[in-house]
């Protein structure tokens, strides 16, 4: 521990550079504390983060009654595995189920883990309840998906970086363009063993690519139409990170399947969980699916104080508000900018798009100049920089970072 207390970034740096496996380039910051919307690095230069790990950190960093609640079952029990029962975590599904309203919820750790499960769930009810050949269902997916890191789930993505030498590659799924209601019928309506149709409700990884408004109830009609479940990716979008407790509330959407993770514990522990009603559900079996860790009492008690956080600290309401300004007052400020050409979103889920080619480095160099002035954001393709601060912000804070953001680009104006 004293050695650790006296590293220095670059330290740090080193030390992961030579024991790590090289699967990131993170931006040149070290972490050592967090508390609500900042973190601090090892030399104690305080920052606004603008990431909240990629949307898991909504309730602010070690948020007292989230941190309380594990800290308090793991003193008593952490992990009993799914051979016993525990009391934690009936509660928690009776929690969750009725928050999300759905009959069943089944857990999981990881966001990839839920999605994987998600396409299991999906399969079993088309062989055993729509009456699909074996072996001959069909997922339908979109172009510039991101759903995690599995073999099968990097199957169906057309990252090149994310794919390549990974095969051979999980087969039963039909690319269609995001967006595109027309796309979807066609592929509905020429095959017969479609079992589902899976989707982000606002893409992430591709740029914060928010669909035209209409196209999720309407992909929801079709998928009815065509007795194909409705699956929503919302480990990024959910949990208040879009002004609504979903991203799908915003047309009244309920999807067949929901798979949440990430914020659902706060970013304190990894919780993850597929929600769908009995019908689905029902076509697990014990043995057919689990996990060792999946519904641990400290991921439950976690996940029941991390939802509670969100509504009793209204925070799809904070950032439905903070973000209309956040876009309002950045508007302002594109309207005479030649490095900025665009920001959308929805909620405090927000990306700019830099007037520079997608090869270029000036997104990542703003996010360098950014760190600099005090605020942490990533960029996600080479010119779009997203900024997804946690939802317990303030304004005054949000017009501190407006300000931050503005004058950084600034700098970068030709
Ligand atoms: C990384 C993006 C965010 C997700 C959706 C499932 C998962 C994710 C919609 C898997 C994970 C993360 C993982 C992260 C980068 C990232 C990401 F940039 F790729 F788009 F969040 F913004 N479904 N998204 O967004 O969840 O297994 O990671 O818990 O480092 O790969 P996981």
């Amino acid at each position: 521990m004293a050695i650790l207390e006296q590293l220095t970034s670059q330290q740090a740096i080193e030390l992961e550079n030579k024991y790590g496996a090289h699967n990131y380039h993170p931006l040149p910051v070290v972490l050592s504390r967090g508390e609500g919307v900042h973190v601090w690095d090892v030399e104690g230069k305080k920052y606004y983060d603008f990431l909240s790990a990629y949307s898991a950190v909504n309730q602010g960093h070690c948020h007292p009654k989230i941190v309380g609640a594990m800290v308090d079952q793991a003193k008593t029990l952490t992990l009993t595995s799914r051979a016993f029962y525990n009391d934690l975590l009936g509660r928690y599904e009776k929690f969750a189920t009725e928050f999300f309203g759905f009959d069943k919820l089944l857990p999981m750790n990881t966001g990839a883990e839920a999605v994987e499960t998600a396409l299991k769930l999906c399969r079993k009810w088309a062989y055993e309840k729509k009456g699909i050949p074996e072996n001959e269902a069909q997922i339908i997916v979109c172009k510039n998906n991101f759903h995690g890191r599995t073999t099968t789930i990097i199957s169906f993505s057309n990252d090149p970086v994310a794919r390549k030498n990974f095969g051979p590659f999980t087969n039963g799924f039909i690319k269609i363009e995001y967006d595109n209601l027309q796309a979807l019928e066609e592929a509905l309506e020429n095959n017969d063993n479609v079992a589902g149709f899976m989707a982000e409700p606002i893409q992430g990884e591709a740029g914060v690519y928010v669909p035209s408004e209409g196209y999720l109830v309407k992909a929801k009609a079709l998928c009815e139409k065509h007795n194909v479940l409705f699956i929503a990716d919302e480990v990024q979008t959910g949990i208040a990170r879009t002004g609504k407790l979903l991203a799908v509330n915003h047309e009244e959407v309920q999807p067949d399947i929901l798979i949440l993770g990430k914020a659902l514990s706060g970013g304190a522990y990894p919780v993850s969980a597929v929600l769908a009603n009995d019908p689905i559900m029902e076509v697990i079996k014990p043995g057919n699916h689990g996990s060792t860790f999946g519904g641990n009492p400290v991921a439950a008690a976690v996940a029941i104080a991390a939802l509670e956080v969100v509504r009793d600290e209204e925070l799809a309401e904070n950032a439905e508000f903070l973000g209309q300004l956040f876009r309002s007052e950045l508007n302002k400020y594109i309207a005479e900018s030649n490095i900025v050409t665009l920001v959308r979103g929805k909620g405090l889920l927000n990306a700019i798009v830099i007037n520079d080619s997608e090869e270029s480095e000036t997104a990542w160099n703003i996010c360098l100049a950014l760190k600099e002035n005090g605020l942490l954001a990533k960029p996600t393709h080479g010119n779009i920089i997203r900024f997804a601060p946690p939802l317990v912000m303030n304004e005054d804070q949000l017009l501190d970072c407006v300000y931050i953001i503005t004058s950084t680009l600034k700098e970068f104006e030709k």
